[in-house]
């Protein structure tokens, strides 16, 4: 490595959080199911974390178009690269997902211990909405916490923005999705590239709005709850989502 090249993990180390910010998006998790979290990481981490994630899902991916009846048949319409091929191909994405530092930001914003996830394949997934109609339906997470980074996103009026309702729990045998709609109100969020937001996953139910223009391209880091250690928990929705082959449509590579 050059000696001018500076080392993004290293610029998380030195970065700092204030601890009137930590407390505010502490305090909006907890009401609203996710926070944005943009001030937690420097622009220069962004900016490796972007280049890594936009040369991945410019080079492989699978187009996935299904429905899952344990999230009521909703759609996903969407290209991943899967943790498995991130991993593979670059650094950054792995180093950054299990940094202490930033586990510890975490953490502070939850109020509880925020831990790698114990499965891997749902470690991190980049996720791209490319073409009209994509979509990451409603759904809840298996594990407790995702961390967003937006990588890409169009204009509102094109949607790709978050929706979502706190304080719902996933049946995975009878996910009844209009009841937890209907359970309280439901908030919406857009963001633009840069931004990153940490949800309460698997008790917010979330969805980004169907695409009708431009591109949204997104890696979710996905971390569990001292809880998640303790239960059984499946992972036959995530499992048929990040498949090695998508049933209706080759994989691109
Ligand atoms: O794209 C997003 O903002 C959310 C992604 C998501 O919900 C997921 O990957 O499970
Ligand atoms: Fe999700």
């Amino acid at each position: 490595m050059e000696a001018s090249v500076t080392d993004p993990l290293a610029s998380l180390k030195t970065h700092e959080v204030s601890s009137t910010q930590l407390a505010e998006a502490r305090e909006r998790l907890a009401t609203y199911g996710f926070a944005k979290l943009s001030f937690i990481v420097p622009e220069e981490l962004k900016a490796a974390v972007a280049k890594e994630v936009l040369e991945l899902v410019g080079g492989a991916g699978v187009r996935r178009d299904l429905r899952f009846a344990a999230t009521g048949n909703t759609l996903r319409r969407m290209r991943n690269v899967r943790r498995d091929e991130v991993v593979r191909h670059s650094t950054v994405i792995p180093a950054v997902y299990s940094s202490e530092t930033l586990l510890a930001l975490l953490s502070e914003v939850a109020g509880e211990a925020v831990l790698p996830c114990p499965y891997e394949p749902e470690q991190y997934v980049i996720t791209r909405l490319e073409k009209v109609g994509d979509t990451h339906g409603w759904h809840w997470d298996d594990y407790a916490f995702a961390l967003v980074w937006i990588i890409e996103c169009p204009e509102v009026e094109h949607g790709g923005f978050v929706q979502c309702v706190p304080g719902t729990k996933w049946n995975k045998e009878n996910p009844e999705i209009h009841r937890a709609l209907l359970a309280g109100p439901t908030y919406s969020a857009s963001f633009v590239p840069g931004d990153l937001y940490l949800m309460r996953t698997d008790t917010t139910l979330h969805r980004v709005y169907p695409i009708t223009g431009g591109v949204r391209t997104i890696i979710n880091m996905g971390y569990a709850a001292t809880t998640d250690l303790e239960r059984r928990i499946s992972h036959e929705t995530m499992d048929a989502l990040w498949a090695d082959s998508a049933p209706a449509a080759p994989q691109i590579r």
